[in-house]
């Protein structure tokens, strides 16, 4: 544990040793201070938008085949953000705060030179996961819905994290064409560098986005030593039925190529991103992440732990005792911004187009209600 501080190097071990025995579910178990971050997962969503200018650019594509080659670029261009973030901000990847049931995250990215303004709606719709999305820039043509949950397992070096859910862009082509619908699976991750206490991201094994249009794009994601020397590499292809159309590969956190590493230019991840404008703590409701947390975020950042500690037992406590009284009441929790769908129509048309090995068993759906 050479990255753990001193005193809590005790805490670590223990918190090791629980992860052995761990059942599915990281969150809410218990983990010394200098691990814990001040951020809840429901602003994790915005990382899909902080490159607002290339999601808009999707509906300028003149082609369903240009289209899906923006869609692909867009997503690529999102993954360094999502999986990177914590290590560049905090040293390291972070054990990020447990959104309670009903809680909220709300967002902008502002028109800037004609891209049309995109909002962003985040609500953590069950006591576990998922938390649900939506992404919409109505002057651009393009929205984005998805809903996202993790499982982990631990095999003694690495933590494993299953990601469940999945995202659906529609897409208004500025070119007239009847508006398109992409299927977006999640890949899984790694969390390596945990017996140092420096804990990190690794993408691995496969995803993929499946148009309405025919086109899927494949996603292979390899770590130090596969396809090249390097971290954080991939491979993708845009395909028709059983035919490449093209091949693309590089880091998703650097440059990547169209064909081989010789090829042009794809995407060069270096360009900087843009943060999603959030209103002031002052003027949040009591359910928006950032006025929920206030007080433990500032005993993370402040390093009063029994501070933080307190205010976030008095959050579990407050949400354990509304569940006692709605079921004393016979009542259920509902979500304010989704309906919840055991079987949704939009989400198994595309699954059907895409390879079984590709598509998760079954999905829930959401649908938004504003
Ligand atoms: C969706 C993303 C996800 C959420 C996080 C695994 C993780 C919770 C889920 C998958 C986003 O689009 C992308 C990025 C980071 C993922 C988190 C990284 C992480 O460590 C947590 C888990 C639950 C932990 O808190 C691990 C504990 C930590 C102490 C590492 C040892």
């Amino acid at each position: 544990g050479g990255a753990v501080p001193v005193e809590q190097r005790a805490g670590w071990g223990a918190f090791l040793k629980s992860l052995a025995h761990m059942t599915g579910d990281l969150s809410s178990m218990t983990a010394p201070p200098f691990i814990l971050s001040p951020t809840s997962l429901t602003e994790f969503p915005a990382y899909w938008c902080e490159h607002p200018l290339v999601f808009a650019a999707i509906a300028d594509g003149l082609t369903p085949h240009d289209r899906m080659e923006r869609v692909l670029r867009w997503f690529i261009c999102t993954l360094k953000g999502q999986y990177t973030t914590r290590n560049e901000k905090m040293g390291s990847e972070k054990k990020p705060l447990n959104p309670v049931l009903g809680e909220e995250f709300f967002g902008v990215w502002p028109d800037v030179a004609g891209r049309g303004e995109t909002k962003l709606i985040v609500e953590q719709v069950s006591h576990h996961p998922p938390i649900v999305s939506r992404f919409y820039n109505e002057k651009a043509g393009v929205k984005l819905q998805g809903h996202s949950g993790q499982k982990t397992n631990f095999s003694g070096t690495a933590i494993h994290v299953k990601q469940s859910g999945h995202a659906i862009l529609t897409v208004k082509p500025k070119s007239g064409e009847p508006a398109e619908k992409y299927l977006i699976t999640l890949p899984k991750l790694r969390i390596e560098g945990i017996v140092w206490g420096s804990p990190y991201i690794e993408l691995t094994d496969t995803n993929a986005i499946q148009s309405n249009t025919g086109f899927t794009a494949v996603i292979d994601y390899k770590g130090k030593g596969y396809f090249t020397g390097k971290a954080h590499t991939f491979k993708a292809t845009i395909n028709r039925g059983n035919r490449t159309i093209q091949s693309y590969e590089g880091q998703w956190t650097g440059i990547s190529y169209v064909g081989g590493s010789k090829g042009p230019v794809f995407l060069d991840t270096s360009a900087p991103k843009e943060e999603v404008v959030v209103r002031p703590i002052e003027e949040q409701g009591e359910w928006e992440s950032r006025k929920l947390w206030e007080k433990v975020a500032k005993g993370i950042r402040t390093g009063s732990y029994d501070e933080a500690g307190k205010e976030k037992s008095r959050i579990e406590n407050d949400q354990r005792q509304r569940r006692k009284d709605e079921a004393a009441k016979g009542e259920s929790w509902k979500p304010n911004h989704f309906i919840h769908l055991d079987e949704d129509p939009e989400y198994q048309q595309l699954a059907a187009m895409l390879d079984d090995k590709l598509t998760p068993a079954h999905e829930d759906g959401y649908v938004y209600k504003g």
